[in-house]
């Protein structure tokens, strides 16, 4: 028994080698002494289905599997970015897929995680792009088409996206309170972990004389970002890119 480690939003892509090279160092140096690795979501910044077998991809799935292969637990959540991410790609990789709400037992506390998307409700443009695209029937649909048409309408929502992106405030794009009082009420528990909003923080508050805690994970854009938790408590963590 010693640590457990939570990541989310790296948005992996060929992109960007500064974050890759982070993420693979990560792995290979630190995940693989742990007791458990949680993704929480956006691992990659693009998946349109576990057939796409870049020499990237595999790349990725390679630092998976050299930890897995080692007996260390590897839990993956989507995000609403690599929501595609399916049961060939666990395979592959030894990596267990999670539903998108998990309470899992982190050293004897009770800790419900998540992506985090699901928190934004005054998002609503994303709101209803999240029940569109999270339909199976259109998911089975849209995993039919050929690689190069499914890149294409990614590539084209990508950007109407960033477009609606830039005009959001602050608020809208951050978690509701009520939102995530009402998700921890519904579990019958009092911790929180998940990513999404970008704003690495430890959250501690009281409601009704009860202590509750509300951990956001940072994302990988300038650093990355690592929570590791122990029996004694979690610490936010970061990691430079130069190494
Ligand atoms: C991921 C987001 C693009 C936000 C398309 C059905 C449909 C899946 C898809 C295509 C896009 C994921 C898989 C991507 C997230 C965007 C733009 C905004 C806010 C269909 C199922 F509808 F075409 F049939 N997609 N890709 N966005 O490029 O990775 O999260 S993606
Ligand atoms: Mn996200």
């Amino acid at each position: 028994m010693s640590h457990t480690l939570f990541i989310a939003d790296l948005h992996l892509s060929p992109t960007r080698p500064d974050i890759t090279d982070c993420f693979e160092r990560f792995m290979h140096k630190e995940a693989i002494n742990a007791d458990a690795l949680y993704v929480l979501g956006d691992l990659f910044e693009v998946w349109i289905g576990d057939d796409d077998h870049s020499p990237f991809h595999q790349q990725i799935k390679a630092a998976f599997s050299a930890v897995t292969e080692q007996g260390v637990p590897v839990y993956f959540i989507h995000g609403n970015r690599d929501f595609l991410i399916g049961q060939r790609f666990a395979k592959e990789t030894g990596v267990t897929l999670l539903n998108e709400l998990e309470c899992i037992d982190l050293y004897g506390t009770p800790t419900l995680i998540l992506h985090g998307d699901t928190l934004c409700l005054e998002d609503v443009d994303y709101q209803a792009f999240r029940r569109k695209v999270h339909q199976p029937w259109l998911q089975r649909l849209f995993l039919c088409l050929p690689l190069t048409w499914r890149r294409k309408i990614a590539a084209k929502m990508r950007a109407g996206s960033a477009n609606a992106n830039q005009q959001k405030s602050s608020t809208i794009m951050d978690v509701t309170p009520q939102e995530v009082q009402r998700q921890l009420d519904k579990a019958g528990v009092v911790n929180m972990i998940h990513g999404h909003t970008h704003r690495p923080h430890i959250h501690q508050w009281h409601q009704h004389g009860t202590a509750y805690q509300r951990i956001v994970l940072g994302d990988w854009y300038q650093h990355g970002s690592v929570l590791v938790c122990r029996q004694q408590g979690c610490d936010l963590q970061s990691r430079d890119f130069a190494n």
